[in-house]
């Protein structure tokens, strides 16, 4: 069943615009959405509208906006199945990780329902007598909400779910290939009961969204931009913002590195690779780039892991697999290029390379008009060599060996992303070591690189992101903030620094 979908603005679903299909990438002749992609004018337009309805929202009291995020998570947990359904269909994600999916969106609105009876100010003591000091968290205003299409329903609710508790309104613009995992999250939200305006829905490709952010940015109706995707588009978003004093929160790419120490467990690392490496084909931001493994158990880790590989279950994202195909034609086609970054030192040792196809198949499966990629684990990578530099997002694991501590996080630092880290080790020392030592904002201790839990700070440094944190209480000062009041109650005018009591 093909379905028609539109930008929802002010709740008024809005006409017009250029047809697009977002397509199911398990079978690329299947429209699983056709939908109209708006223009920069209808994006400012979105800005204008949420502006204008942020204002009353404002003035809910944060425990009946938690009440509404509550709601949210109801509505969620009801239609959990439908809606995994629809994102495995539209992105190839495989089912039982959508449904994981849409479980952390209830995990996230659970966690701030609550944030709706606290978001705390505080109480600060005076250098003056007959004087008190106070802070209050306000609301940003109007938060421009861009995401990916890789984690299309989870990751924006990670944006949306604390900024409208916090009082802001938001322009939400999704992937197009996830137009319509997108539009139905929209309509769970909207039937939570949100006033209209404060949440809204833009589909709108890359260029029409930038402009419109622009000139949004501009008129001083977007206050706050959070952004999910990839390095180079976070810088562009990071530019537009410094140029009209907003600040983003951006969530950017990995090359998330798996450290092996010789004492580690290897089958439990072998399944953590396999995790991390294929799981969601390869298309998470913590997706594991690099296993950088003690020279000492390199070649039984390498021939555990090259027999896992072998053994993995690609296919049908209905079914279960561990890796479905890639997102959309877009993913495929850069994906390929990445497989030319393998270079004549290097050791293809899952292989082969390419597309399933008939001509290419796994075992007996073929790929049947979809956008299945063989899992590649590449050995010899150096650090250096491009595809131990850069993020590519798709199902290729490079791996690497080292002699000692200093060197395994000497390369796990070297690409300069700082997303997600990982070290299977039964070391304490070493664990704690290598935390200190990397330079991510999120390091795992015998588990996968991926699978951040939906309350801790996700976020990255470097080339992963501008050091914002999203999820749990942290995002609250993305989404607030500080604004600082004193009282004197003195009777006369105290002059701060001038004024300080002595004893
Ligand atoms: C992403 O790919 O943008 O930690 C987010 C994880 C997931 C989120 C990934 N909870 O892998």
């Amino acid at each position: 069943m093909t379905i028609e979908i539109v930008s929802v603005i002010g709740g008024k679903e809005s006409s017009g615009g250029t047809a697009y299909d977002s397509i199911n990438p398990s079978r690329v002749d299947e429209v699983v959405a056709r939908v109209r992609l708006a223009d920069a004018a209808a994006f400012s337009a979105a800005c204008r509208t949420a502006s204008a309805a942020q204002r009353e929202w404002a003035r809910v009291p944060a425990p009946v906006r938690g009440r509404v995020v509550a709601s949210i998570g109801r509505l969620v947990e009801a239609n959990a199945e439908a809606l995994a359904r629809l994102v495995t269909r539209e992105i190839g994600k495989p089912y039982a990780e959508a449904l994981g999916e849409v479980r952390e969106i209830v995990d996230t609105c659970d966690f701030f329902l609550g944030e709706g009876r606290r978001l705390y100010g505080q109480t600060v003591p005076s250098e003056m007598p007959d004087k008190n000091l106070f802070t209050f968290r306000v609301p940003v205003g109007v938060a421009a909400v861009i995401t990916a299409g890789n984690f299309p329903v989870a990751v924006p609710s990670w944006y949306l779910v604390p900024a409208l508790l916090c009082g802001n309104a938001v322009v939400w613009k999704p992937a197009e290939y996830a137009a319509a995992s997108a539009h139905a999250l929209y309509r769970l939200f909207a039937a939570a009961g949100l006033p209209e305006g404060v949440l809204n829905l833009v589909l709108a490709d890359g260029p029409a969204t930038s402009a419109g952010l622009e000139e949004a940015l501009g008129e001083g109706t977007v206050h706050k931009v959070g952004f999910t995707g990839s390095s180079a588009v976070g810088r562009t978003v990071g530019e537009l913002c410094g140029r009209h004093l907003q600040s983003a929160c951006l969530e950017l790419g990995g090359k998330n590195p798996m450290v092996v120490m010789p004492d580690a467990d290897l089958d439990l690392a072998v399944e953590g690779a396999l995790f991390a490496g294929f799981g969601t084909a390869g298309q998470r931001c913590t997706s594991l780039g690099t296993v950088i493994v003690h020279e000492s158990v390199h070649g039984e880790f390498v021939a555990r892991y090259t027999r896992a590989v072998a053994g993995a279950v690609i296919g049908d994202p209905a079914g279960e697999v561990l890796c479905g195909p890639l997102l959309d034609r877009r993913f495929a086609e850069r994906y390929e290029e990445y497989l030319g970054w393998i270079e004549p030192h290097h050791t293809v040792v899952s292989g082969p390379t390419g597309r399933i196809t008939a001509d290419n198949p796994r075992g007996g499966f073929d790929g049947a008009g979809g956008l299945y990629y063989h899992p590649v684990v590449v050995d010899g990578v150096r650090g250096g060599d491009r595809l131990f530099m850069e993020e590519t997002f798709g199902p290729i694991v490079g791996v690497t060996a080292f002699g000692t501590l200093e060197e395994a996080i000497e390369l796990a630092n070297l690409p300069g992303y700082g997303l997600s880290s990982s070290i299977y080790t039964t070391d304490p020392r070493a664990a704690f070591r290598f935390r200190e030592g990397i330079g991510a904002g999120m390091v795992s201790v015998n588990n996968s690189t991926s699978g951040a839990e939906a309350h801790l700070p996700f976020g990255g440094n470097g080339k992963s992101g501008n050091g914002s944190r999203q999820s749990g209480m942290w995002v609250l000062d993305q989404f607030t903030r500080w604004q600082a009041m004193n009282w004197d109650y003195s009777g006369r005018l105290q002059k701060a620094q001038m004024d300080v009591a002595e004893i």
